[in-house]
């Protein structure tokens, strides 16, 4: 059973469920025993509440119960357990917008004697009362904060369960070979027929399988919610902030032709395909005295190295240095996009040039698009959009089928995967059941932490803190 001290369950609990301001129409909700009850203490209408089906419109309006003064028209509708959001008895009672009367309803709604609800609680009584697992709590958040349709549609699907039934399904799968393996245990290993444990063998690297599908449509759907992380590097003086100025289609970053210009990492977001991809531009890479350069480059290097993919300019009117070379080398090993800029000048390098000395360098062919675009003109620009979120849809298995999800769960479920491994390799090896079962065991642990079978407080109460208050 799920549990945290700091959310108590059984009462009645209300809070305003839509944003503070101004706006068509208020929600505010009320969840527990005695809901409709309290609902019904300020409601005035020719039916009460409880005698009008449930998910059922009830006009009414909202009486001041010291006063007797009507506050607002309003509708009411009352959900019967376990149909409702947190698998208790619910109302609404959806007013007028504003602020005013939506807070006057909650404050007689606490003098009837509901408790003020806290960041998160609805949702945390849904997760008590089993309506959710953990990756659906969490995916309640990716949804509410989705910035993109993309971002949205792996939210929802996460939503409606297609990350828990994923994980339940591979969970019950391990929990058969965990029977018949501990059914098996008694008897010597030689004794075990050599068919049953082919089968064995056959069930845990399909369950693998299935387990890095997850994965690559999980990290998928992450990087539609937080977006690709791109850093746009290269030596000084190549147009990297003339590149993040085009992108953005804004003059955010300082552009001038001195050399070393940009210090700081300066970063911007856009949006390409319902991918959003955050871009930071970075001080030019060289050997240099100057101090504060010198911490620019190193922030430089770290956001390269913490990118998702990253960005190398070189200036095409000038020759490829040595730096650039070395460059390339250095970032050769993840996502890359090399391209030429400055296309408006002379040409004094070409792609297929890159390509060449690229294969001199490296001894291998350079596994990067390299794209010829003139920042300043806005030349190619599109098209360097185009290969950063081409890196995703390829590399990510398509994004049709992304789930959201959250480092949290992707971290459960890439542990849970490591172990399965560590189990098969064993069992290749010969090392015994009794290694074997232990190492399911907990691959089994790591899918109960992701669904929140058994989860641990302080992650449950971080994972609902960052909540609003009403949902
Ligand atoms: N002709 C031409 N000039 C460009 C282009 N892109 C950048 N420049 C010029 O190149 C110079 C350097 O541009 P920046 O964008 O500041 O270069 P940077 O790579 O950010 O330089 P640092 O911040 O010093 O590392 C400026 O004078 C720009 O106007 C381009 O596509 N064509
Ligand atoms: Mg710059």
């Amino acid at each position: 059973m799920p549990y945290s001290s700091r959310y108590a369950v059984g009462d009645t609990i209300a809070a305003i469920a839509t944003p503070f301001g101004e706006g068509g129409i208020s929600v505010v909700k009320v969840s527990g025993p005695e809901a409709v009850r309290l609902a019904e203490g300020l409601l005035r209408s020719r039916r009460r509440l409880s005698e009008v089906p449930p998910r059922h419109m009830l006009h009414a309006w909202a009486i001041d119960p010291s006063s007797g003064e009507p506050l607002d028209e309003v509708l009411a509708v009352r959900f019967d357990p376990p149909r409702s959001y947190t698998g208790e008895e619910v109302a609404e009672i959806h007013c007028h917008g504003g602020c005013a009367v939506s807070q006057r309803i909650l404050e007689i709604l606490l003098q009837l004697g509901a408790r003020h609800a806290s960041p998160g609680e609805f949702t945390f009584r849904a997760f008590f009362n089993g309506k959710m697992d953990l990756t659906q709590v969490e995916s309640v958040l990716s949804l509410i904060r989705a910035r993109t349709e993309a971002a949205l549609k792996s939210a929802a699907r996460s939503l409606g369960g297609a990350v828990r039934r994923r994980a339940e399904s591979v969970r019950e799968r391990l929990l058969r070979l965990a029977a018949w393996i501990e059914a098996q245990i008694d008897y010597p290993d030689e004794d075990v027929p050599q068919a049953e444990v082919e089968a064995l063998a056959s069930e845990l690297e399909g369950i693998c399988e299935d387990l890095e599908d997850l994965l690559e449509r999980m990290r998928a759907g992450q990087l539609l919610g937080e977006g690709i992380r791109v850093a746009i590097v290269g030596r000084p003086n190549v147009g990297k902030s003339s590149l993040l100025n085009a992108l953005l289609k804004e003059a955010r970053a300082i552009v001038t032709s001195i050399p070393g210009t940009t210090r700081d990492i300066v970063e911007g977001v856009i949006s390409h395909k319902g991918i959003p991809i955050r871009l930071a531009d970075t001080a030019g890479i060289r050997e240099t005295i100057d101090e504060v350069e010198s911490i620019g480059v190193q922030r430089a290097l770290a956001a390269a190295r913490e990118s998702d993919v990253n960005v190398l300019v070189l200036d095409g009117s000038d020759d490829l240095t040595e730096e650039d070379l070395r460059l390339m080398e250095e970032f050769a090993h993840k996502p890359m996009v090399v391209v030429v800029n400055k296309l408006d000048l002379p040409s004094r390098i070409t792609p297929e040039g890159v390509r060449r000395e690229a294969l001199r360098r490296l001894g291998r062919d350079l596994r990067a698009e390299v794209l010829e675009i003139s920042a300043l003109r806005g030349t190619n620009v599109e098209a360097l959009k185009e290969a950063l979120v081409r890196f995703v849809l390829e590399g990510e298995g398509g994004l049709q089928e992304a789930l959201s999800s959250t480092p949290r769960q992707i971290s459960c479920v890439l542990d849970s995967s490591e172990h399965l491994k560590e189990a098969k390799l064993a069992l290749d090896e010969g090392l015994g059941l009794e290694v074997v079962a232990e190492l399911i065991r907990r691959s089994l642990e790591k899918l109960d932490v992701l669904l929140g079978l058994s989860a641990q407080e302080d992650v449950i109460e971080q994972i609902f803190s960052s909540f609003c208050v009403g949902k």
